[in-house]
């Protein structure tokens, strides 16, 4: 068999959104995503770094990870001659951190393979169903009228948990106001994206009055002592997003009482292979995860339904079909059945291949790294 990887190409896409998205971070109005694709002797394929444009979720940004990919990550990759995905993280792992980077290089490593031996995601990874619940994100609005107006259109698509996005002054009231309109039986909860302080404690458990499924990042992302502190002081099931970075960081949030529930992105923990990691560990103690988003194209968002497919997944994810967000994406796009769920990809590796017009319209700028 030729080389699994010769060569690889990074390219920074930029797609319009098709309605802004502001979380306590900030708001979008369009999406800048590299996606990094790997060419071999026999094939090629695909990986999508959830790196955004600027360091505001996380450290990592997207022309921060073209440059580490392109002077350390990518040559050290080409120099291993890798067969096989599992050998990435270890090649890689000389470089510190960079998780978002290194995913992409895993991502698509493990696409080639998988294309060559014609297994999907999800065969690899161990889903466990054909299909899954879809649940969406909504973005701060600029007034609860808008906010009721925007969750009412979601469930009439048929979503079947709806976030929203919360930040101090915008909280217990919109809470309050999608909770009477849409009834005790709607799976509700909420995500902060790091927002608040232990000092806040006293506003956030008036959201236990509106019987949340969970509430997400509340607090800084190092902050694992003071979310155990505060799930002692608020009735809401507390889950981390930004502060587990792996499966060791998994561990000790669990051991702490600091997560009942855990946000996994692919991404942020460095790969599909770790994120498999934290859903074992997760498992094996009993707390529920899901699979959250990064606003991912076709080829991502695939990639995380079949992640989302695996057992201990209990909680619907932030896996919604492409329109959410693009009117057009990069790929076929991942589309809501009848009752509310996406399919699981079925072919070989992600199931999906960008298509070149719409890869031609939203390339921003390519870069080539050979092995020479
Ligand atoms: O892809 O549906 C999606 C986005 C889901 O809200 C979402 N993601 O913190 O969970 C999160 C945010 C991060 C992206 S905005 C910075
Ligand atoms: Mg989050």
């Amino acid at each position: 068999m030729g080389r699994l990887v010769a060569g690889v190409e990074l390219r920074l896409v930029r797609m319009p959104l098709r309605t802004p998205f502001q979380t306590s971070n900030g708001v979008s109005t369009e999406r800048d995503i590299l996606l990094l694709r790997c060419v071999g002797a026999e094939g090629e394929g695909w990986g999508e770094c959830v790196a955004e444009r600027e360091p505001t979720y996380s450290s990592e940004y997207a022309l921060g990870a073209v440059d580490v990919l392109r002077r350390f990550l990518v040559p050290l990759l080409l120099a291993a001659q890798v067969e096989s995905a599992e050998e990435v993280a270890p090649v890689l792992a000389a470089i510190v951190g960079h998780p978002m980077a290194k995913a992409a290089v895993e991502m698509a490593v493990l696409d080639a393979a998988l294309r060559r031996r014609g297994e999907s995601f999800g065969q690899f990874l161990g889903a466990t169903r054909s299909r899954i619940p879809a649940g969406v994100s909504v973005g701060i609005q600029p007034t609860i009228p808008a906010l009721l107006e925007v969750v009412g259109a979601f469930i009439d698509e048929g979503y079947l948990r709806i976030k929203l996005k919360i930040q101090p002054g915008w909280d217990v009231d919109p809470v309050r106001a999608v909770r009477q309109r849409f009834g005790d039986e709607l799976l509700l909860q909420v995500d902060a994206n790091a927002a608040y302080d232990l000092a806040d404690a006293g506003t956030l458990r008036r959201l236990d009055d509106f019987d949340l499924l969970l509430i997400e990042q509340p607090l800084h992302h190092d902050d694992l002592r003071q979310h155990a502190r505060l799930a002692g002081l608020i009735r809401t099931p507390i889950c981390l997003d930004e502060s587990i970075v792996s499966a060791r960081s998994a561990a000790d949030a669990i051991a702490l009482g600091a997560a009942s529930i855990i946000n996994i992105k692919p991404g942020r923990v460095g790969g599909y292979l770790e994120a498999r990691r934290i859903h074992d560990v997760a498992h094996a103690h009993g707390v529920a995860v899901w699979c959250g988003g990064m606003l991912e194209t076709g080829l991502g968002r695939r990639a995380n339904i079949a992640l989302a497919a695996l057992p201990g997944f209990t909680l619907p994810g932030d896996t919604s079909a492409s329109d959410r967000f693009y009117s057009r994406d990069l790929t076929d796009p991942v589309t809501l059945d009848a009752d509310g769920h996406v399919a699981v990809p079925v072919g070989p590796g992600l199931g999906a291949l960008p298509d070149p017009d719409a890869l031609d319209d939203y390339t921003v700028e390519t870069w080539w790294v050979d092995g020479t």
